[in-house]
């Protein structure tokens, strides 16, 4: 072989050798499988989602069967037994996202029991991404989803009629959990109900990322207000080459700032999942602080190699991960106290 055929083959081979080492030593520090969600009810919720992923199934999979999980309790602030607007109608907003970037989600979402399973077909069988209100209930229909009766739940009934003596709207979530169960709805010193979206993300096996979020939205919202909880990069985005984000709270504050899409950008700086939930923080408390005093924000983060972490404004935000290595409840650093 001559100089000029060896130069030319070792050009080919060595990026070749060395790229298969450094994917070798990616795959060795992943922590693989995991799943990741929002507050304390995220333990049954990753349960779920674990059986997917200890399965060797996809994270897609996974986190739709942890939405799904805790849209079937009805006594939680999430799915049909959730909170109403100041209406007196439950209305949920859900999105989900795939490592290839496909997303679908539905908004302002009426008597239809599995938010999440919509937004999945919206995202499978429409070139669409998100389908609000009627058109969103007439697709789920469509889609063999049935249409429940639309009352509310006891809980709910309890927390609207008590909320109707002062009619006052005060837009005010999560700042302090006062739990009264495993997925009780939660209040306020003052009684002001509190609500408990849940955002998840998973990777599976394959080293593949997805999310899904979930949620009644606000308690007694205006009626047809939509949070950041179906809106990609707002309550959740999924980027597979870096990492995945989901977020609760004050979903205005969340919008504003495209908070998960900003959360995984600066992943992709390089920052650790918390500082990269931390930096995305600062910007709503930087925006204003006398307003970030009164809210409560969370987000919650995972990147490429399985390693998570989460930052809030205020204390009282918490997350659950499951993993090969735990199975436990982490509480979330925060900016303001
Ligand atoms: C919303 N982000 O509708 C949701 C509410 C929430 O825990 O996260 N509650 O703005």
């Amino acid at each position: 072989m001559n100089r000029r055929k060896f130069l030319g083959l070792s050009a080919l081979t060595t990026p070749l050798l060395i790229s298969k080492k450094s994917l070798a030593n990616t795959f060795q520090a992943q922590n693989k499988p995991i799943v990741i969600s929002t507050w304390d009810s995220g333990m049954a919720v990753n349960a779920e989602a674990w059986k997917v992923l200890s399965n060797k199934g996809s994270s897609l999979d996974a986190v739709e069967a942890g939405a799904i999980h805790i849209e079937n309790e009805i006594n939680c602030c999430v799915g049909l037994g959730g909170y109403p607007d100041r209406d007196g109608i439950v209305t949920l907003d859900a999105c989900i996202m795939d490592h290839t970037a496909n997303c679908g989600a539905v908004a302002g979402l009426e008597r239809i029991k599995h938010p999440i399973s919509v937004a999945r077909k919206v995202m499978e069988k429409t070139p669409h991404v998100i389908l609000v209100g009627n058109g969103a209930q007439q697709f789920a229909v469509e889609n063999g989803f049935m249409l429940e009766s639309g009352e509310l739940s006891n809980d709910a009934k309890n927390a609207y009629t008590e909320w109707l003596k002062k009619n006052e709207y005060k837009p005010v979530i999560n700042i302090e959990r006062k739990q009264n169960g495993p997925f009780a709805p939660t209040f306020f010193d003052d009684g002001t109900p509190n609500h408990d979206t849940m955002g998840l993300v998973a990777m599976d096996n394959n080293g593949d990322l997805s999310g899904a979020v979930t949620t009644s939205g606000m308690a007694f919202k205006v009626h047809g207000r939509v949070g950041d909880s179906p809106i990609i990069g707002a309550g959740l985005f999924v980027d597979n080459e870096i990492g995945a984000a989901t977020s609760s709270g004050v979903g205005e504050e969340v919008i504003r700032i495209c908070g998960t899409h900003l959360v995984v950008e600066f992943m992709r700086q390089g920052y650790s999942p918390e500082m990269a939930c931390k930096k995305a923080i600062e910007r709503i408390v930087k925006r204003d602080k006398a307003k970030a005093k009164t809210v409560q924000v969370g987000f919650l983060a995972m990147n490429k190699k399985g390693q998570y972490g989460a930052y809030a404004i205020q204390k009282g935000f918490v997350f659950s991960v499951k993993s090969n290595r735990e199975n436990q409840i982490h509480d979330s650093k925060y900016m303001l106290s």
